[in-house]
C-alpha cells in the first residue's frame, strides 16, 4: 500500500488564532508532505503487507529507521489533524468526559498532567491520551514513536516537535500545550476512539 496525504478536515484559517494557517500551510503541505513523499520511496522497495495504515506503522516498525519514521509520522500526523477542531477545547462531554474523571480524578488534573508530559519531552515527539484496557493513560513519544507499537490504543494527540507550534508560539510549550487543550482538543474524536 501507498501513503497518502489527507486532507485536512478543516479550513487552513479555522483554528486561527489558535493554529495559523501559515503554520497549517508548512506543517500539513511541508512537513507532512515530505513524510509522504520519502516514506512511498523507502516502501517502494520494502514489499511489506498491510491494509492499514496502523497495519503499516506496526510492520514498519519491525524494520525501523528512516522507513518507520516516515510510516511512523505519516499515522502520527492524520491522527493530529483528527484530534484538533474548530469547535473543540475546553471541558469534554460524553463518554471521554466520564473516562477522565476515573482515570485522573478530574478534568484539571488530566489537562495539568497533559501539559507536563508534552513540556518534559525533551526534543521532538508527541504526547497521547491512550487507552489501556479499560484506564486512560498519557504516554510521551520520541520523535516518529506511537502507541500503537504499545499495543495500546491510541485516543487523541498532540504533536510537540517545534515546527507544530514556532511560528503561533515560538518556543512556548507550555503555553501551546494549554491552548491545545483550552480551544483545539476534539473530544467527538475522543468519544469515536472509546468505542
Ligand atoms: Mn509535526
Amino acid at each position: 500500500m501507498k501513503l497518502e496525504l489527507p486532507d485536512l478536515p478543516f479550513a487552513p484559517d479555522a483554528l486561527e488564532p489558535h493554529m495559523s494557517a501559515d503554520t497549517l500551510g508548512f506543517h500539513h503541505g511541508k512537513h507532512h508532505n515530505a513524510y509522504v513523499v520519502k516514506g512511498n520511496e523507502l516502501l517502494a522497495d520494502a514489499n511489506l503487507d498491510a491494509e492499514s495504515l496502523e497495519e503499516l506503522v506496526v510492520e514498519s516498525a519491525k524494520v525501523g529507521g528512516p522507513l518507520f519514521n516516515n510510516v511512523g509520522q505519516c499515522y502520527n500526523h492524520s491522527f493530529f489533524w483528527n484530534s484538533i477542531s474548530a469547535s473543540g477545547g475546553g471541558a469534554p462531554s460524553g463518554p471521554i468526559a466520564a473516562a477522565i474523571d476515573a482515570s485522573f480524578g478530574s478534568f484539571e488534573n488530566f489537562k495539568t498532567e497533559f501539559v507536563n508530559a508534552g513540556v518534559g519531552q525533551f526534543g521532538s515527539g508527541w504526547v497521547w491520551l491512550v487507552a489501556d484496557g479499560d484506564t486512560l493513560k498519557i504516554v510521551k513519544t520520541a520523535n516518529a514513536e506511537t502507541p500503537l507499537t504499545e499495543g495500546l490504543k491510541p485516543v487523541l494527540v498532540c504533536d510537540v516537535w517545534e515546527h507544530a507550534y514556532y511560528l503561533d508560539f515560538q518556543n512556548r510549550r507550555p503555553d501551546f500545550l494549554a491552548s491545545f487543550i483550552d480551544n483545539l482538543v476534539n473530544w467527538d474524536f475522543a468519544n469515536e476512539n472509546l468505542t
